[in-house]
């Protein structure tokens, strides 16, 4: 039973408190102080909040009255503290609630203000958790040069890593953002929707973030040199109007804890207020782009309907989704061009019929300035105030503009165009694409609507459209802003047949270049962005880590770049979507997709991901009925040979690699790898050293037996292992099991005599399964040794 939230009146004012944390506020200022009740962890003494109103000073809280009533939300049961000041001669009231939780360990606060005067207001931001000036400038261990901060990317492809105190943020493209963040200086970055700031040396961390994204842009703002925090919501302009009142978002304040902890309880809670939609398991499929790009044809559909046709036990994917390249123009998505003789409904029973989900892509919030559409409805789309239309997207050779979902006719027009490709043509699964488009910063019909409202109204009416029991797969889509429409969403930049995106000039180098933290498509950003975003996963959607490239024509990624590339997306749990001509992948290259199927139930963690820009472990607790204990992925990110290692929980634990099918020996304290190669990696599982013979581990999945092993049960009296395998996975594998003392003498799968393998306490076999099997190893005990 958790205790309940406590709450009092200080010397300054109203405190709340439950059994991690204390939040001290004072009358004076609205001000907040959090406390870590393990171990005192106060980052800050003073953080405001504060309304800027265009044109005018910044308004702060004076002299607040205050309230406490109990509180109850979807996140729990708790008190509300309300304080609440008046600034007469402006008729304005402010408010700041903080609501504390009996079973959660952060608060979640918010900033409102009500108009009482004659005129209207337009509001530029509301400041919710705002570090002030002096005694109230954030105070760790570290000098500020040495913080590490979580910096978090406006949309589905923006830069999302952790930077140094003294680093300088990559930009969000404009025109996204109004007003337009100034050039970043070093150590001053602005996080959308959510930022960490961790302090080294007392490994303690501070998370702000927005747990609601139904109107406003939420940018968390550090300035490490100035020691300063600001939550803020960006109000776009609109009005108070006399009587109204207008609330911020809710910004959830965290200092318990880990980093990692952090931000899987910030995703459960922004999951949980905005209505996530999880699907019940995580989906696999093919995709066309990064192989056919726009010259797909329906012919490059159909070979490769047959080959998964054909394969369908190694490659047990749902989905086949046509990417760009179908359509007449960017708009014009039910015109269909010649690459597609006889149409998508067409293709879409085609697609049905063979056993799989039809899916296709379309980006619905761009129109081409070519496009009927738009000729059609100029006024569908944002505009600058000189009336311009904004260019969302130069790409196809020509400017798209951002639709704005403010505009009743464009809304209706989404909704009949989803109508038209899932009910009419017979699509299940659309992947809606370039959506930042109706976010973008623009003048729209409705001037009371924002960025956010316009962009929420649009994902609505195509969410209308499509149905609820449909897929929709989001990308270049606004993060916070999209939970609960989604049922996954892109998590990171395109991935490309390359590591590193270099020009030519940079390529005839004798070294590379240096990756950059705003790199965009290549193989390096997008697993930058899946460990980066792991969190996310089954909390907010089922991320979509992007395509798994295993081909070896058309490609520049060498093995290991390649076996790295499956690692991260596989130990991610992520979305499962490979992207190659199948027809021309080697058997021992689809293995790797096989690898990957089904994906894992839960994502591993990046343990280190506070301490770099690109984490190089990734670990993952294990679950299954009988697989390992747990998975390491360690990774290589640099561009030299480097040594690999991790500190290991206690006890002792058999190891196993996954790419080299090795057994490691007993493994203690650290696990490490002497001089692993560039962007190269090692997949370890763990087994406790037990008393009794039990499986190890297999190499059949990136679990290593957590999904391709059913049972696993060690009968003393008959002295036999026996393994349920289940055909999950690639057929080729090595199941390893360790003998305890006793004897193996024989190895039966399915009752058919096989070769047992190895010498000393974990040996192996290798075997080929194609279905639901039994393997039994006999022993004799110890004693008749
Ligand atoms: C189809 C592709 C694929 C891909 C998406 C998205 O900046 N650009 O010009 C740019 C072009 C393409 C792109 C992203 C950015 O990729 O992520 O999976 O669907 O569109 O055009």
């Amino acid at each position: 039973m958790p205790e309940a939230v406590s709450s009092g009146l200080g010397r300054n004012g109203p405190w709340l408190q439950n059994r991690w944390l204390r939040v001290e506020s004072r009358q004076d200022d609205a001000s907040v102080s959090l406390v870590a009740l393990d171990g005192g962890f106060r980052p800050t003494e003073r953080a405001t909040a504060s309304m800027q109103a265009r044109a005018q000073a910044r308004l702060g809280f004076e002299h607040c009255d205050y309230d406490i009533q109990p509180h109850e939300d979807a996140l729990g049961r708790g008190r509300l503290l309300t304080l609440i000041a008046r600034a007469p001669r402006r008729g304005l009231i402010l408010r700041r609630e903080v609501a504390l939780y009996d079973a959660m360990p952060f608060c979640v606060t918010r900033a409102g203000v009500t108009s009482e005067a004659a005129a209207p207001l337009a509001l530029d931001a509301l400041h919710v958790f705002e570090t002030a000036a002096g005694r109230g400038r954030l105070q760790l261990a570290s000098r500020p040069a040495d913080w590490r901060i979580y910096r978090n990317g406006w949309q589905s492809w923006a830069p999302t890593m952790s930077f140094g105190g003294a680093d300088l943020d990559v930009r969000s493209a404009p025109p996204v953002l109004a007003p337009e963040p100034p050039a970043p200086s070093p150590g001053s970055f602005a996080s959308d929707d959510v930022g960490v700031l961790y302090d080294p040396s007392s490994a303690r961390s501070l998370l702000a973030g927005a747990v609601t994204a139904r109107d406003f842009v939420t940018q968390v703002a550090v300035d490490a040199p100035g020691r300063s925090m600001d939550a803020r919501c960006l109000l776009d302009g609109i009005t108070l109007d006399p009587g109204e009142t207008i609330w911020s978002e809710r910004i959830a304040v965290d200092v318990v804890g880990t980093p990692n902890e952090q931000l899987a309880r910030y995703g459960d809670a922004l999951g949980r207020l905005m209505g996530a939609r999880v699907p019940a398991t995580t989906p696999a499929g093919w995709c066309s782009w990064y192989y056919f790009f726009t010259q797909v044809t329906e012919d490059d559909i159909l070979r490769n309907l047959r080959f998964l046709e054909g394969h369908r036990r190694e490659l047990p994917v749902q989905t086949v989704q046509i990417d760009d390249g179908y359509q007449a123009d960017i708009g014009d998505w039910l015109t269909v061009n010649e690459k597609f003789p006889h149409g998508m409904a067409w293709i879409a029973s085609e697609i049905r019929r063979a056993g799989y989900t039809p899916g296709i892509w379309l980006a619905p919030f761009l129109l081409a300035e070519s496009s009927k559409t738009y000729a059609a409805h100029p006024d569908w789309v944002v505009r600058a105030e000189d009336g311009a239309p904004v260019v969302a997207q130069h790409n196809w050779q020509r400017r798209n503009f951002g639709l704005d979902g403010s505009h009743p006719e464009a809304l209706t027009w989404l909704t009949g165009l989803f109508q038209q490709v899932c009910d009419g043509w017979g699509y299940d699964y659309v992947k809606i694409d370039f959506l930042f488009g109706a976010a973008i910063a623009g003048r729209r019909q409705d001037p009371r609507t924002t960025r956010v409202r316009a962009y929420r109204a649009a994902l609505d009416a195509v969410r209308l459209g499509v149905g609820h029991q449909r897929f929709i797969l989001g990308c270049g889509a606004l993060m916070a802003p999209s939970v609960g429409v989604f049922d996954g969403n892109r998590i990171g930049p395109d991935v490309a047949p390359f590591w590193r995106f270099l020009t030519h000039e940079e390529r005839s180098q004798p070294r590379p270049r240096p990756r950059a933290a705003d790199d965009g498509l290549s193989a390096e950003s997008a697993i930058r962005n899946t460990l980066a975003r792991s969190w996310m996963h089954r909390r907010l959607w089922a991320n979509d880590p992007d395509c798994l490239l295993v081909r070896t024509d058309r490609t520049k990624l060498t093995l290991d770049e390649t076996r790295t590339l499956a690692s991260v997306i596989g130990l991610s749990g992520g979305m499962m979507l490979a992207s190659d001509d199948l027809d021309r992948v080697p058997s021992e290259r689809l293995e790797l997709i096989s690898m990957l199927l089904p994906p894992l139930p839960r994502s591993a963690v990046p343990v280190d991901l506070l301490d770099r820009d690109m984490p190089g472990r990734f670990e993952l607790e294990a679950e299954g009925p009988a697989g390992p204990a747990r998975l390491v992925g360690l990774f290589n990110f640099d561009d030299d040979a480097r040594d690999l290692s991790a500190p290991l929980p206690t006890g002792r634990w058999h190891a196993v690699e996954l790419w080299d099918a090795r057994y490691l020996g007993v493994v203690e304290h650290t696990l490490s790898f002497p001089r692993v190669a560039p962007h190269a990696c090692r997949v370890v599982a763990l087994a406790p050293v037990s008393g009794e013979p039990a499986l190890v581990a297999t190499t059949a999945h990136i679990g290593m037996g957590a999904l391709d092993v059913a049972s696993c049960a060690w009968d003393p009296d008959a002295g036999r292992l026996r393994i349920g395998l289940a055909p999950a996975g690639r057929s080729r594998r090595r199941v390893f099991f360790a003998s305890a003392g006793w004897a193996p003498v024989e190895a039966l799968l399915d009752g058919e005599r096989i070769e047992l393998s190895g010498a000393g306490e974990v040996r192996w076999v290798d075997i080929t399964v194609e279905r639901a099997s039994l393997l039994g190893i006999g022993f004799d005990p110890p004693s008749r040794r």
